[in-house]
């Protein structure tokens, strides 16, 4: 009886749409990364203050499902990285600890091809390949950066918890252990 009164439960569209390339929905919201804001981050200064600090290195599309800092939820990002250099070495992301130092993320391939950068808090740094397809798992406690080897575009998606929070002083301040650097054509971290 029950079961023939009952009434059927709602079916909606999504609200966001991840089409492969682009994040698509009401809520994305972008943020760019020119060279300018990007001060410090390269060895060769002299290189950097000579290039377009209007030049954009990368942006990011994100969606935001929950208010930052709540625990249990996850954030979403698509990001997408110019290729080019400052002298040999190539264009990348700011790099980031997460602010709660144990939380994880995943990055994937989307198009293109880049270089994930990772370094513990003993300074251990390491690297894993990305082109589409690749899953990379970053672990708590390890700081993020990628870097595009290729000569097109990067895209790569990323998922974080939304209570990860980004601590940017850290690299600011230290950098990482290990440059990745164009050497006889071919990315070696240095
Ligand atoms: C990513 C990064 C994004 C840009 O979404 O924030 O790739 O890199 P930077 O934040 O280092 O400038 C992520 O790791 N979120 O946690
Ligand atoms: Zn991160």
């Amino acid at each position: 009886i029950n079961i023939l009164i009952m009434k059927d439960a709602k079916i909606f569209l999504p609200e966001l749409i991840f089409n492969g390339k682009k994040l698509i929905g009401k809520d994305v919201e972008k943020s760019t990364r020119k060279l300018g804001d990007l001060k410090g981050i390269f060895e060769d200064e002299v290189t950097f203050r000579l290039m377009d600090p209007e030049q954009v290195v990368y942006y990011v599309s994100s969606t935001f499902p929950v208010e930052e800092g709540t625990p249990g939820g996850l954030f979403m990002g698509i990001t997408y990285l110019m290729p080019g250099k400052v002298g040999n070495e190539y264009f990348m992301t700011k790099g980031h600890f997460h602010s709660n130092i144990d939380r994880a993320e995943f990055y994937w391939g989307v198009e293109g091809e880049g270089m994930l950068i990772f370094m513990n808090e003993k300074r251990e740094v390491w690297a894993e390949r990305m082109y589409p397809g690749s899953l990379h798992y970053i672990p708590g406690g390890v700081a993020h950066r990628v870097a595009n080897v290729g000569n097109d575009m990067l895209i790569f998606a990323a998922s974080w918890p939304s209570d990860a929070g980004h601590n940017y002083e850290t690299i600011a301040k230290y950098g990482f252990a290990r440059r990745l650097k164009e050497i006889d054509g071919k990315p070696k971290l240095i």
